[in-house]
C-alpha cells in the first residue's frame, strides 16, 4: 500500500473537524472542490460513550464534560468509513484540522511514547486506552469556573488588564480557568499529566504519533497566551498551576506542519508516508477560512451547537465587557473579533420541536406569518447558562409591545421572536467589538433555511451568502491544510487569498428589506434594555 503520488495524480487535502457532536473529514482535489465528505455522531454512531449532543452534562447544571476517549474512537470510525468508501488517501498530501475551541485532553506520563509506538494492528482506542489522566475533558459549554475566572483576573490586575494581555477577560470556558480547577481538585492528578492538549491539539497528535503544539489561534481561547506577542504569558500561567508550561508545550504558527503522518496510518489506510500535518486550529479560526473571509465589513455568522458572529480585525481591541479576541489563522499580524452564544441550535430546536410539531418547513411557515419587529414582541430562550450576555441562571423569558413579561406567544409570534432575539443580539454585541458587516456569510446547520436567512439580512442590512457545504469548520480546515502546503513547498510565506483564487464565489442568498431594516433599528434600543433587565433579575 505505501508508495508516494505519482506526478500525474492530482494532489489531495483533507480536513477533519472535531466539533461538539461530531467528528468530520472534507477531502478536497486540487482546485479546491469538495470530492467527499464523511460524518462520525458520537450519539449515534458511538453510543457506548452515551454522550447527549456529543457532551455529559452534570448534576450542577454548570459542569459540562465529554469522554476523550471517545474522539480517538471517532477517529477510527471516520478512518474506516473514509477507507470503505474508496477515498483516495493515497493522494493526500496535506492534511489539517479544526477542533471544538477551549476543550481540553490531559494525558498522564508515558502518553507521549504511546502515541510514538502506535501499533498498525491495533485500533486508536486500543492503542491509547490508557493515556488519559483525565478522561472526562472539560469543554466549552461548562460555566463552573466563576471562582477561578475571579481570582485569576484579580491576580492578573483585573478584567480589562486580562483583556489586554490574552484577548478577552477571565471567561469559564477558557482553558486556563479550566486548568486551575481541576489542578486544584487533583494536585496528584495534575503532576502526573504530562501534557495538557487542546481538542485540536490532540487531535493533531494523533495525526502524527505525538504531542503536537498547540496553535496560536486556538491558544488565544485560553486566557493563557499573550496575544501580541503569542507565547505564553507568564502572568497568565502564575496564577493558574505549578509548573503549566511544560504541560503546555509550544506554540506554533496555524499554517506551520506539525509532523508528517504516522505510519500507523500509512499501513492501515494507506495513506501517503509524506502527507504533511498542518497545525490545527479552533473549529471558530477554521470556519473563517472556510468562508475565506478577507475584505475588511465581511463577517460570518455560524449556527452551529454554539452560534458565533466573527470577522477579521488588524487593529483589535480588547474588551473586558463582552466578545474575544483571536489570533487570525490565516493572515499574518492579524486577528478575528468573536461573539459566542452557548443558545445556538439546540434553543433553535428546542422552540421548533415545542411550536412546530419539530418540523423545520414548519418552522420556516410559522415564521412568514408575522411581519418584520414582531408586533413589539420579544423573548429571550436561555435554555442554558449563556456566555453573551453573560447569565449563569437559564430561563425563557417574554415581552409583549408594551414591554409586559408574558407567559406564553403563539406559534408564530414565539419562532420569529427566536430568531430576532438571535439575530438583534448579534447585532448589538457584535457591535461593540467593531463587527458592522457590509456583507455575511452564513454557515452552519440553520443556514440551510430561507427563514432564517431574511431575518438574518433584515436584521443587519446586509446581503447574505450562504455556504455551500454548511460545515465551514472542516472545510476550512482543509483549505488550510492547501495553505500550509503551498507556504512549506515554496519555503516562504505564501498569501491565503492567492491559494483561494481558485474557489468558487458564494452566490447572494437575500438582499436585506430598506423598510425591515428601519423597523429592527428602531427596536434595538428597546431590545438592549429588555435584555440589560433579564440579567440584572438573574
Ligand atoms: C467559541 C466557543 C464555541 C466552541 C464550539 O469561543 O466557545 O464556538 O468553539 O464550537
Amino acid at each position: 500500500m505505501k508508495r508516494a503520488v505519482s506526478s500525474t495524480e492530482q494532489p489531495l487535502f483533507l480536513g477533519l473537524d472535531s466539533s461538539t457532536q461530531s467528528l468530520k473529514a472534507t477531502l478536497l482535489d486540487a482546485n479546491l472542490s469538495v470530492m467527499h465528505t464523511q460524518t462520525v455522531s458520537f450519539d449515534t454512531d458511538l453510543p457506548q460513550f452515551k454522550t447527549q449532543g456529543g457532551v455529559h452534562r452534570h448534576a450542577d447544571g454548570l459542569t459540562v464534560t465529554a469522554p476523550a476517549p471517545m474522539w480517538c474512537a471517532a477517529l477510527d470510525l471516520l478512518l474506516d468509513r473514509m477507507r470503505d468508501a474508496g477515498w483516495p488517501l493515497a493522494r493526500v498530501v496535506a492534511l489539517s484540522g479544526s477542533g471544538q475551541q477551549h476543550g481540553c485532553v490531559w494525558l498522564g506520563r508515558g502518553a507521549r511514547r504511546k502515541l510514538q509506538r502506535l501499533d498498525p494492528r491495533a485500533s486508536l482506542a486500543d492503542c491509547l486506552a490508557d493515556v488519559f489522566s483525565m478522561p472526562d475533558s472539560p469543554i466549552w459549554m461548562d460555566s463552573s469556573t466563576r471562582a477561578q475566572c475571579v481570582q485569576r483576573e484579580a491576580a492578573m490586575g483585573g478584567a480589562q488588564a486580562v483583556a489586554e494581555l490574552t484577548g478577552s477577560r477571565a471567561y469559564e470556558r477558557f482553558t486556563g480557568n479550566q486548568i486551575a480547577k481541576y489542578a486544584a481538585l487533583d494536585p496528584v492528578r495534575y503532576r502526573h499529566t504530562e501534557r495538557i492538549a487542546l481538542v485540536s491539539s490532540f487531535v493533531a497528535g494523533l495525526c502524527i504519533g505525538d504531542y503536537a503544539p498547540i496553535d496560536a489561534a486556538d491558544g488565544a481561547g485560553m486566557n493563557l497566551m499573550s496575544l501580541r506577542s503569542r507565547r505564553w504569558a507568564a502572568r497568565a500561567l502564575a496564577c493558574t498551576a505549578p509548573g503549566l508550561a511544560d504541560k503546555l508545550g509550544a506554540i506554533t504558527a496555524s499554517h506551520r506542519p506539525v509532523g508528517r503522518i504516522h505510519p500507523w496510518y500509512v499501513e492501515r489506510y494507506g495513506f501517503n508516508p509524506a502527507c504533511l500535518v498542518i497545525a490545527f486550529s479552533g473549529d471558530n479560526p477554521c470556519s473563517l477560512a472556510g468562508l475565506r473571509l478577507q475584505r475588511p465589513g465581511e463577517i460570518a455568522i455560524s449556527l452551529g451547537t454554539s452560534n458565533t458572529v466573527f470577522g477579521s480585525l488588524s487593529r483589535p481591541k480588547p474588551s473586558a465587557s463582552e466578545g474575544h479576541i483571536f489570533v487570525n489563522p490565516v493572515e499574518r499580524d492579524a486577528y478575528m473579533a468573536l461573539v459566542c452564544y452557548k443558545n445556538g441550535s439546540l434553543a433553535h430546536e428546542k422552540v421548533r420541536d415545542a411550536v412546530a410539531g419539530r418540523s423545520w418547513k414548519r418552522f420556516d411557515e410559522l415564521v412568514a406569518r408575522t411581519q418584520p419587529g414582531n408586533n413589539g414582541c420579544i423573548g429571550f430562550y436561555f435554555f442554558e447558562p449563556e456566555i453573551t450576555p453573560p447569565l449563569l441562571n437559564p430561563g425563557v423569558f417574554r415581552f409583549d409591545a408594551s414591554g409586559r413579561a408574558v407567559d406564553r406567544f403563539e406559534p408564530e409570534t414565539e419562532v420569529r421572536a427566536l430568531l430576532e432575539w438571535q439575530f438583534l443580539s448579534m447585532r448589538l454585541h457584535g457591535g461593540h467589538i467593531g463587527l458592522k458587516p457590509a456583507r455575511i456569510l452564513a454557515t452552519g446547520g440553520a443556514s440551510v433555511s430561507p427563514a432564517v436567512i431574511r431575518v438574518m439580512a433584515d436584521v443587519f442590512g446586509a446581503p447574505v451568502s450562504v455556504a455551500e457545504q454548511a460545515d465551514s469548520a472542516s472545510l476550512g480546515a482543509a483549505y488550510r491544510a492547501v495553505h500550509g502546503w503551498e507556504c512549506a513547498r515554496r519555503r516562504r510565506w505564501v498569501s491565503f487569498a492567492s491559494v483561494m483564487k481558485r474557489a468558487a464565489p458564494f452566490r447572494v442568498a437575500a438582499e436585506p428589506d430598506k423598510r425591515a431594516h428601519a423597523v429592527y433599528g428602531a427596536t434595538l434600543k428597546r431590545f438592549e434594555a429588555l435584555e440589560q433587565q433579564v440579567v440584572n433579575e438573574r
